[in-house]
């Protein structure tokens, strides 16, 4: 996509990525836009990083206001909780009836469009888990090139740990479905696990470049993407290239990562007549890619599955850990992801924990008897109790 950039852009945009600060990084994108050639080959290029400067300048405005003690609209919400999810759709779906029957949020719910103009949080508590969930602004056909709150609602989705794309079943769904997936697409993030992926790790100066290649290279070799980087003056970073990936995948993310959320579909207001056609073209429509959970904001009804379905989205699992000189686990568990090993969560609680691994105890339900006695490739599961021996 960033087709032959001359060789001074790509100096800049190196510039661009190691600037200190949100300020002098916006002075070197605009730099660098104007080194870019405008022709149909940049077009999402310079789309992308006018959206990049926007997001700055709202950064900046923004601490600007905190400094000086003023509230006002919030772009950013600080992330509490044990993840945090962003409710996304066109507006009137019921993103704020939503948000105020999980928590204990005050929003403005209205029959009027467009009551939302600001990213809302609450607390949902399910179980012993706490979900922040976010109302983002109304998403729009032309959001994410800058259309109203198209900047903070795409910004929250980016951020988010996993996203519910909410549609209104007294309207057609299939089509407030595909607008979503359109923006979300323009934006870089992706709702499926994607089958390639380039992960780029800027390094500290002298580390050199690394190339790893756990998928497969199309069309180039390692020693193309060494060139490719030192095209970019980018001489410590490791690259990390999963499924298969060709070279200019590869430049993109460069320019910019694409992200993965987890998503559902939340098709709301099930209490309109003739709805259960409307949830089949819907399904026929999305097919396999993601759960459906149909629910009434009206009646309650379906709302008792959201806490269960976030957590499967979600991919995690919950771990009790244990001092060996304490009778009863820790209240709260740590989340981490699913297929993580002993290790992973010593690595997670405290760099100690990891270096100085000797062997852990554990308690669980699957087993025969508990605790045993385990190594650190030991794979954990939802709800284990852990204790960590270090040498
Ligand atoms: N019949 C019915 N009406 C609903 C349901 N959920 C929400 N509504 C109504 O739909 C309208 C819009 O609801 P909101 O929750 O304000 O929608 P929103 O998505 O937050 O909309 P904006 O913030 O304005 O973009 C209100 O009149 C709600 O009472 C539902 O399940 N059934
Ligand atoms: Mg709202």
């Amino acid at each position: 996509m960033p087709a032959n950039l001359p060789a001074e852009a790509k100096q800049k945009w190196q510039e661009a990525s190691s600037a200190r600060n949100p300020k002098e990084k916006i002075e070197k994108l605009r730099e660098f836009l104007s080194l870019v050639p405008k022709h149909k080959g940049t077009e999402n290029l310079r789309a992308q990083v006018k959206r990049k400067i926007a997001v700055l300048r709202r950064e900046i405005a923004e601490k600007k206001r905190k400094k000086a003690g003023k509230g006002g609209p919030k772009f950013f919400v600080e992330k509490e909780g044990d993840a945090q999810i962003v409710i996304l759709g066109s507006t009137n779906v019921g993103r704020s009836s939503l948000l105020s029957l999980l928590t204990n949020a005050k929003v403005e719910i209205s029959e009027y469009p467009y009551t939302t103009k600001e990213p809302t949080p609450g607390m949902f508590q399910y179980q012993d888990l706490q979900f922040q969930i976010v109302e983002a602004p109304a998403l729009m056909e032309g959001s994410t090139d800058g259309g109203p709150w198209g900047l903070q609602t795409l910004a929250a989705a980016r951020n988010s740990d996993g996203l519910l794309l909410m549609v209104d079943l007294s309207q057609d769904a299939v089509e407030q479905f595909s607008m979503i997936s359109r923006e979300l697409e323009k934006a870089r993030i992706l709702t499926r696990e994607p089958k390639a992926r380039v992960k780029i790790e800027r390094k500290p100066v002298g580390v050199g470049l690394r190339i790893v290649v756990l998928g497969r290279l199309v069309n180039c070799t390692s020693k193309d993407v060494e060139q490719l980087f030192r095209g970019y003056r980018m001489r410590d970073a490791t690259i990390k290239i999963q499924g298969e990936v060709s070279i200019d995948d590869i430049e993109d993310a460069i320019f910019e990562s694409t992200a993965y959320r987890a998503a559902i579909v939340i098709a709301n207001k099930t209490d309109f007549p003739d709805t259960t056609r409307r949830i089949e073209q819907l399904k026929s429509f999305v097919g396999e890619k993601l759960k459906i959970v149909p629910v009434s904001c009206k009646t309650l009804t379906g709302l008792e599955k959201l806490g269960s379905e976030i957590f499967k989205m979600l991919d995690i699992i919950r771990v009790y850990t244990k001092e060996p000189n304490k009778r009863f686990p820790s209240e709260r568990p740590f989340t981490i992801r699913k297929g993580s090993t002993i290790l992973d969560l010593a690595r997670r609680i405290h760099s100690d924990f990891y270096e100085q691994f000797s062997y852990a105890r554990i308690w669980s339900k699957r087993l025969r008897f508990s605790p045993q006695k385990v190594g650190s490739s030991f794979v954990l599961e939802d709800g284990d109790t852990v204790e960590i021996h270090m040498k």
